[in-house]
Parts: structure tokens; sequence; C-alpha cells
């Protein structure tokens, strides 16, 4: 019976994706570990194991797509890493009876802070200023004073869930205004809602990008959106590259367009457009929204204990919406 915790009995898991300390040391001899780092070396497996494996760890942005899923013919859970998980078919996990659980809450604040971080550095040039420094150049001169500020602007988050209202919170605490873009009101918040996001841009001089990404929101972030932030036009993504049309965001920020752009995450990462690398009025970084020791230790624990919980016959701690869990 699925997840049934008798004594003598093991469990085969497939820890799919980079290899994690917390994870790989994370589980009792209960438990028989496969380990494969990346899509390619699926096909190692021993095909025994793929008769016997009932559960997977997917430890980062590997795929779990249905062509790999389907090969596990016993799989009941898929515990994945990281809140976003549209590299996992869910759809094909809900129609095969597959729990997915993934790893919110435990990375909510240090995301908020990667985002304000990102977005007082974009506006207030750190990193150039930085390298101003380094060049010797304050020798010379001051540097100049930056174009873009906190103080002046209004921001529309795109987005209102967990991690997005605690951008909000931290947004509040500075004095920013706050409104957002959703396809339904949040539960409980208070900021003005604009269901168009057309509308909110023209209403507002920057966007905070903090939606789950997938087919539904691809390229949202599109010319048209650009056009309505305008010449002072800030764009803050720490979502997921997919949900801007990254060459829009190329030509907008070359014609000015808008003014500025702070980006965690790109269409086609680690591949960032040499474009993109060349501009100076641009900070890059290499999705490291939740990558602190702290958070990412807690974040893979999470993979562990709903893996553990599911096995010992209870219910996991965080399955997604799509994959609900019925008696336990
Ligand atoms: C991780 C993330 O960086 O939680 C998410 O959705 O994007 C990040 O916290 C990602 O899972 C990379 O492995």
């Amino acid at each position: 019976m699925p997840g049934v915790n008798a004594t003598s009995e093991k469990f085969d898991l497939l820890i799919y994706g980079p290899s994690k300390p917390v994870v790989d040391d994370g589980f009792t001899d209960r438990y028989v570990l496969h380990k494969v780092e990346q899509l390619g070396d699926l096909d190692r497996l021993p095909p025994a194991a793929f008769e016997k494996i009932r559960g997977v760890a997917v430890t980062g942005l590997v795929p779990a797509t249905s062509n790999v899923l389907s090969r596990f013919p016993k799989l009941e859970i898929v515990s994945s890493f990281g809140v976003g998980y549209d590299h996992i078919d869910s759809a094909w996990a809900r129609d095969h009876g597959v729990i997915v659980t993934n790893t919110p809450d435990v990375l909510t604040e240090e995301v908020a802070d990667t985002a304000i971080g990102l977005l007082i550095a974009t506006l207030r040039e750190f990193v150039k200023a930085d390298k101003y420094v380094r060049s010797g150049l304050w020798l010379t001169q001051n540097y100049p004073l930056s174009v873009g500020s906190l103080r002046d602007r209004k921001v529309g988050m795109v987005g209102m869930g967990r991690i997005g209202q605690a951008i909000g919170r931290r947004l509040d605490a500075a004095k920013v205004p706050v409104v957002y873009h959703s396809r339904n009101p949040a539960a409980g918040v208070a900021y003005k809602h604009y269901p168009n996001l057309i509308e909110m841009a023209k209403d507002v001089d920057t966007l905070v990008v903090i939606i789950p990404g997938g087919a539904a929101t691809a390229n949202l972030i599109n010319a048209e959106v650009m056009q309505g932030l305008g010449p002072r036009g800030v764009i803050i993504n720490v979502a997921r590259g997919s949900v801007i049309d990254e060459p829009a965001l190329i030509a907008a920020l070359k014609s000015g367009t808008i003014l500025a752009a702070g980006l965690d995450v790109f269409a086609n990462e680690p591949k960032v457009p040499d474009e993109l690398r060349a501009m100076q009025n641009v900070i890059l970084l290499p999705h490291i929204g939740s990558a602190s020791v702290v958070t990412r230790n807690a974040m893979d624990q999470l993979v562990v204990d709903n893996l553990k919980a599911w096995f010992a016959g209870k219910p996991p701690l965080t399955p997604i919406p799509e994959t609900p869990v019925k008696g336990r």
C-alpha cells in the first residue's frame, strides 16, 4: 500500500539534481538512495531502480517532465526544491495520483530581501559606484548623482503572494507607495489591485515581478507594458526569466523606453544575452534570490521532511495546490 510504514520496508528514492549535504545525509537506512545529478544521467540508473523508486527529491531546477516522471511506475511523491515548480509537470502528476511538494515560506523573507536590495542597487547604481571606487576614479572627482531614487517612486508589484506581500511590507517601511497586479485580488491585502497590467504600468514607474513562471505568465511583461512604464521605468525580476519578453526588454533598455532593470533570473539561464551583459543600466544576478546558506539549508530540509512524512504514512508538509492530499 502506498506510503505505509511497515517496519522492515525500505523506500527507494531518487535524488535528482545537484548533490546537497542536507538531502544526501538526511535519510536513515530505511531509505535506498539513487542519485542522478542531471537529466542526461538518468539512463545510467540500473533498470531495476526505475521499478523500485517511489519518491523523487528534485534538488534544483532540473526538469521533471512527464517523460521523466512516467519512467517510474511506482512513483508516489515528487518533493521539489524551491517555491516555484514550473520545472515539474504538475498536471501529469495530478492525473497519475502523484503528490508534488515545494518549499514555500522558508525562503519568503530571503527572496524579499533580495528584491529590495536589487531594487535599491539598481536605482542608486551601487555596482557602477563600486567599480568607480576600485578603479581609482574617486580620487579625481566625485561619483555623479544617481538619476534613480526610491524616494520619488511608486511600485507596481506583479504578483502578490507570500513573497510579494513580504516585499510590500519592506516597501511600506520605506514609505514607498505600492499597488499590484495579479489575476485575482489577494485576500487580506489593502493595496490597490489592478486586474489590467498595462493600466498599472501606466500608473507606476517601477515594477517588481514576483509571480510563478510557466505557460500562463510567459512574456507577460512585454513591450506594451514597458512602453506604459515610460522613460523613468525600472523593472526588477526575482521570479522567472520566462515572465519577461527578454528581447523586448533589451530593446526598451537600449532605446531609453525604460531607465533600468535589476534581474536575478533570465529566459535561458545560466546563459545571459551579451547585450544585457554589456549594458550599464542593468544589474545582473545569477539567480540568487534564496541563495544563502541558512535559507537553502531550510529549503533542503523541507525537501527531506516532505518525503519522510509521506513514507511515515503522514500527510506531506507542503503539497502544491494542484496535487492535494486526501485521506491521511
Ligand atoms: C531557487 C527559486 O533558486 O524557489 C524558487 O522558486 O527560484 C529559488 O529559490 C531555485 O529553485 C533554484 O534551484
